[in-house]
């Protein structure tokens, strides 16, 4: 399919596809076994201009969109989405301050994430606040020019590795989700630490740790935007953010394609090639279509969020329930077409369908995100909104 890539876009996708052969692809199995961080692989997306792709110029990023940062991200996915979760988890981090951030956050921080000299992290999730974000229990209280935090964040992606984390904490328990904050806290603040290092089923490159505030104080001009706007960042950071999550998927469907397409051409049984089979081809083939429609939704969320469009919850929900979806089937059906050797980790498939099923979970779980696009659609069926 021809998407109309403008040359630049190309050019990101080229070099992301160089990278994601030459340097991830020949130690993804050994990142994944070791649980290794790939700093070595980050400093090489560094190198190459590709962590600020979407940071506007004047804060050092190259001024790129949601489009042309997906774009890498499909093409680090394809190799390994273990790797791919440490670069885009840093650009969900760095969200917060780049939508709602005072123009000092963004002079203070972003030109770093930008340049890859340091990594974001964000920090939502606790023990009892999951799909309910609202029910975070992490406080933050004022004293002088000081916020006091306390409270622990659980499963937070690339913790102890980043050097700089956008948390929502609660300012006011007794408003809900109105009486949530963001504020940011740099690694090294005193009474911040990290919890252990998560044992996961996949994405075992990356980092995930629990984040452990005991009195914690940060300046309070740490604060994003204003007390009680916490929810909101969260919400609209998640919006930009979830086609993320579908360039991770069609990246990882493409990759399990390659291989299945591969494996079958070079396999024969009862004297053919495999894929001689109908059988075969017909797998072969629905993952080819499954992967190319969620292709087709990624990128056209991407694009209408990058037009400057406000309402996106819907459609940036749709990106990622339709593709994390068909990720999870597609990365399914390459282990069967491998069958025997598909179950073993002596070929990629085994870890690509491990990893898949991390995607129809983070950043919302497919449900919630069914939720999200049910209630847009009463909304709009009700006269409330415009038909999107
Ligand atoms: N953009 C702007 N505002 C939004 C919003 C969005 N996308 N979604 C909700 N809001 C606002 C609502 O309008 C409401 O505002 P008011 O208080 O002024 O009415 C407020 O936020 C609360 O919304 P709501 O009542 O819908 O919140 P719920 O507690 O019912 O939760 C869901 C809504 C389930 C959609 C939300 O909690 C969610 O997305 N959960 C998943 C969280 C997640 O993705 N976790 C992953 C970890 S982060 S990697």
């Amino acid at each position: 399919m021809d998407y109309f890539l403008t040359e630049n876009q190309m050019m990101i996708k080229e070099l992301a596809r160089q990278i994601a052969d030459q340097r991830i692809m020949p130690v993804r199995a050994e990142l994944d076994e070791k649980e290794e961080f790939p700093w070595e692989i980050i400093k090489v997306l560094a190198d190459s201009d590709l962590m600020g792709l979407c940071y506007p110029e004047e804060y050092g990023g190259l001024g790129g969109g949601t489009f042309e940062n997906c774009l890498a991200v499909e093409e680090i996915s394809r190799a390994c989405i273990g790797v791919s979760v440490c670069y885009a988890g840093s650009g969900l981090g760095a969200y917060p301050i780049l939508l709602f951030g005072s123009e000092e956050q963004k002079k203070k921080y972003i030109p770093d994430v930008a340049g890859g000299r340091k990594l974001a992290a964000f920090g939502l999730t606790e023990a009892n606040a999951g799909s309910d974000a609202s029910g975070i229990q992490t406080t933050a209280v004022l004293d002088g020019n000081e916020y006091i935090i306390n409270g622990t964040k659980q499963w937070i992606t690339g913790g102890g590795e980043a050097e700089i984390y956008t948390v929502i904490i609660m300012t006011d328990k007794t408003r809900g989700s109105r009486g949530a904050s963001a504020i940011i806290v740099e690694k090294g603040t005193p009474g911040f630490t990290f919890g252990k290092k998560e044992k996961k089923m996949g994405i075992r490159a990356s980092a995930t740790t629990e984040l452990i505030f005991s009195n914690c104080r940060v300046p309070k001009e740490n604060l994003i935007g204003r007390e009680g706007m916490g929810f909101i960042v969260a919400m609209r950071v998640l919006d930009r953010t979830r086609p993320g999550i579908g360039a991770q998927s069609i990246g990882l469907c493409q990759g399990a394609l390659d291989e299945a397409v591969n494996y079958a051409r070079e396999r024969r049984q009862f004297g053919k090639p495999i894929i001689s089979f109908q059988a075969v081809q017909h797998i072969l083939a629905d993952m080819a279509t499954q992967t190319e429609a969620a292709r087709a939704l990624v990128y056209s969320a991407c694009r209408f969020i990058d037009s400057g469009a406000k309402d996106i919850s819907k459609v940036s929900a749709m990106a990622k329930v339709f593709s994390s979806d068909v990720a999870m089937k597609v990365t399914v059906d390459a282990v069967q077409v491998l069958g025997g050797y598909g179950y073993m980790r002596d070929y990629p498939v085994e870890k690509m369908m491990r990893d898949a099923k991390i995607l129809q979970i983070y950043e919302g779980t497919n449900q919630i995100q069914r939720n999200v696009i049910g209630q847009e659609l009463i909304k709009e069926y009700a006269g409330k909104k415009e038909k999107r």
